[in-house]
């Protein structure tokens, strides 16, 4: 087992065991005129931990994780896009309309696609969500199974959205989770720091967490 200095206390990982889950680092919620754009976000906040994630894929990779990587995009006629989901606020643009990346948070489009500094490498995973779980309408569980991972090693966007949603439907799964503070941000500031803050409290209620940094050192 290995040993990373996290809180509320030390997370002990092996490699055949752990995925790194990379959450929807994909266009339409970085880059100009995508679905977190178009919901009035600014996406500077976002966009500034592509180097953090991209180097937390690195280690992964050279230590032989598997990866995993999820975009949320919908089926081209969102037969999986509760109304609801589609109705709610008051966007320019909804999911499925076309947009400056194509239809919006829709499979196959421009703006589902996995920004080129975080893509995903041949044999990678991949998985396309319909909520903002990434177990939740997907076959993430047994992909997992059939890897045998048992502990998450998570960074992404956005942190008290897919996240933290992805987190808790792990958790209450028996999976171990590590979440890599600065490889995951939210439009708001306080509002990553706070869910950083609350997944970790009593006792690591929803799971660990560490900045990369106590990662890095880490090697094969
Ligand atoms: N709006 C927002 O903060 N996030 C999402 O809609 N999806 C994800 O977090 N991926």
């Amino acid at each position: 087992m290995i040993t990373v200095d996290a809180l509320p206390y030390p997370f002990h990982f092996d490699p055949e065991s752990t995925a790194i889950v990379s959450i929807d680092m994909q266009r339409d919620f970085i880059e100009p005129g995508g679905f977190g754009a178009t919901l009035g976000n600014d996406i500077r906040q976002v966009a500034a931990i592509v180097p953090t994630v991209a180097a937390l894929l690195s280690w992964g990779r050279a230590l032989g994780l598997t990866i995993v990587h999820t975009r949320e995009a919908h089926l081209p006629d969102l037969s999986d896009c509760p109304t609801a989901k589609r109705m709610r606020g008051n966007p320019k643009i909804r999911i499925g309309d076309p947009g400056p990346m194509g239809r919006l948070l829709v499979r196959g489009e421009p703006g589902s696609q996995i920004i080129p500094q975080v893509a995903p490498l041949p044999g990678e995973l991949v998985v396309d969500k319909p909520g903002k779980g990434a177990f939740y309408g997907t076959t993430l569980g047994s992909m997992l199974e059939a890897h045998g991972i048992h502990r998450l090693i998570v960074c992404g966007v956005t942190t008290e959205v897919c996240v933290q949603t992805t987190l808790r439907e792990a958790n209450d799964r028996g999976y171990e989770c590590l979440l890599v503070e600065d490889a995951a941000a939210s439009y708001f500031p306080d509002y990553h720091a706070q869910t950083v803050e609350m997944l970790r409290s009593q006792g690591g209620i929803v799971c660990w967490t560490a900045p990369l940094k106590n990662l890095l050192p880490i090697t094969a």
